[in-house]
């Protein structure tokens, strides 16, 4: 197959919308793996990803999770995505090293809209990725109407796997359009194989006829074959699939429910016969061959372990003490959410944690002979739009405050700080209430810094709008030598930019006695 080398780890980012089943999609894939024994449940808070305290509490993803399974022989790394805008750094950073996409959404027509900035920026980044719409088991929408509605936010063209197979008003199963086998959903298991029903053989045989015209686009032999009827072998189908989502020419459609395995176990044969490896990834990003090459997509600092760079080897392999340049890689791990697990050794298209690169910044991309700058294709930085004044609730934390502060800038580069000159106040600028509210609990809960968060303040500056003249007389003469002032102020606006002027007249006065001279301003 194009690109595929079957042996070489690879990497799936799962994205899509807030709260449209990321989470729960990675436990799903992970148990039809056999990578965990038990499903983990969102609302039971016992999830692989989202297991920091922050994310917890709110039961949303607030950073990436990563974890790692085995799929028929084969080694896959998940990146399990934050949905909600306000934490968009760490999703298309992971998108960057990722071999494929995997986009969950809604069963809505009327919110395929929130896909469309990540829909820009997959098109953006030529990211292959298909769509898994979930939540199947809870949908009113026609699946057309829902394929009408992401194709017009979509560059690519879509291209639907599946036909729903209805009983009443429920889904209850689907038949796969290559393959023509049916499924039935079994209720917390992998759907069934049951015999093609009477009733959808129509839909599929239509269908199934759009998906090869959509690939004929790509292909005049599948042409040719389609406008002499000929049916093309499944084998053939399935090359065309993975030509053409490995060249991000088309988008591949599943239907499910995660929180049920619905649809899982279809979707990760997919991610097997039709995913690029790491190779063609690296290829997209423009990195030419050479020596071993690895690219740091996530900095975590853990309360016991310390600095955790988690990086993509591109080529060649680590090994625990490897040195890149004058750093030193103390401890390799893989991850399973929060979980380490030692390894001594990463491998090409491997996702690992590197202990104790204590200069090395989300993004770098590492060589043996040290930083390798512009090697890579990266992210442009997202500018914050929202801020919060913060303010350490013990005096005796304020070092402590400004390195927890560092480590959060590390661990997310769309969060800012600046010290205001104006109000004196220390600023957190990011993406968002949400956002900085977690930042700011990050800071107690990770780095024991109890902070108090405010609205910042507004220093309050005047603009003279108009010109005044004023003249004012000050007389005193009871007694001894009298007093006399003559003030004259002239105040006018500047041209926009010309800062302030100010002059004083020649004395407008005489002064008697032991009183300040009378002046005049212009
Ligand atoms: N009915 C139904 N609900 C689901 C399904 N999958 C997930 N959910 C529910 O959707 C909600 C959000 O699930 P998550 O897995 O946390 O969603 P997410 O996309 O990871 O959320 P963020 O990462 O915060 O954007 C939870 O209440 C899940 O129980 C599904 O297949 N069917
Ligand atoms: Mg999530």
């Amino acid at each position: 197959m194009p690109g595929r080398n079957p042996s070489a780890p690879r990497c799936a980012a799962i994205v899509g919308p807030y709260l449209s089943g990321k989470t729960t999609l990675l436990e799903s894939l992970l148990f039809a793996c056999g990578a965990t024994q038990r499903r983990g449940n969102v609302k039971e808070g016992n999830t692989v990803g989202d297991a920091s305290q922050e994310a917890r509490a709110r039961s949303m993803s607030t950073e990436v999770s990563v974890a790692s399974a085995e799929f028929l022989g084969e080694q896959w790394h998940f990146l399990d995505c934050p949905g909600s805008v306000e934490f968009a750094h760490d999703t298309y950073a992971a998108l960057m090293v990722a071999d494929v996409a995997i986009v969950v959404c809604e069963p809505e027509a009327s919110r395929a809209l929130t896909l469309s900035p990540l829909f820009h920026f997959l098109d953006q980044h030529a990211i292959p990725h298909m769509v898994f719409i979930n939540k199947m088991d809870h949908a009113n929408d026609r699946v057309r109407e829902l394929l009408e509605a992401i194709q017009s936010i979509s560059d690519r063209p879509l291209a639907l796997r599946h036909v729903p197979i209805r009983e009443g008003d429920a889904i209850t199963g689907y038949v796969d359009l290559v393959s023509e086998r049916a499924y039935k959903y079994q209720p917390g298991n992998l759907s069934a194989l049951i015999e093609l029903p009477e009733g959808v053989r129509g839909r599929n045989v239509e269908a199934r006829q759009e998906l090869l015209e959509r690939l004929a686009d790509f292909d005049d032999k599948l042409l040719e074959e389609l406008l002499e009827d000929v049916v093309p072998p499944k084998d053939e189908i399935y090359t065309y699939l993975a030509r053409e989502l490995q060249a991000d020419r088309i988008v591949p459609v599943f239907l499910g429910a995660a929180e049920r395995n619905h649809g899982v176990l279809r979707l990760l044969k997919a991610l097997r016969h039709e995913a690029p490896g790491p190779e063609t990834t690296l290829e997209r990003h423009g990195g030419a061959e050479g020596d071993p090459l690895i690219q740091v997509f996530k900095t975590y600092h853990m309360p016991h372990t310390g600095k955790l760079s988690v990086a993509r080897v591109w080529r060649g392999s680590v090994a625990d003490g490897a040195t890149f340049g004058e750093h030193r890689v103390s401890g390799l791990s893989q991850l399973m959410g929060h979980t380490l697990g030692k390894v001594s050794k990463a491998n090409a298209g491997d996702i690992v944690g590197l202990g104790r690169l204590e200069a090395i910044k989300t993004g770098d991309v590492l060589s043996p002979a040290g930083v390798v700058k512009d090697a890579l294709s990266w992210l442009d930085p997202l500018q914050p739009v929202y801020s919060m004044a913060i303010k350490a609730e013990r005096r005796e934390d304020e070092v402590k405050l400004s390195s927890g502060i560092a480590r959060l800038i590390e661990e997310d580069p769309s969060i800012m700080a600046e010290h205001n000159e104006d109000t004196h106040q220390l600023v957190l600028w990011g993406q968002g209430d949400i956002h900085l509210q977690v930042a700011a609990e990050k800071l107690k809960n990770r780095y024991n810094v109890a902070v108090t968060a405010s609205r910042p303040q507004v220093p309050y500056k005047e603009t003279i709008r108009k010109a005044v003249q004023q003249h004012a007389r000050h007389k005193k003469q009871s007694g001894g030598h009298g007093e006399f002032g003559d003030v004259h102020l002239d105040i006018k606006p500047l041209p926009r930019g010309k800062g302030f002027e100010s002059s004083t007249r020649s004395a407008a006065a005489s002064c008697r006695g032991n009183t300040s001279p009378p002046s005049s301003m212009a």
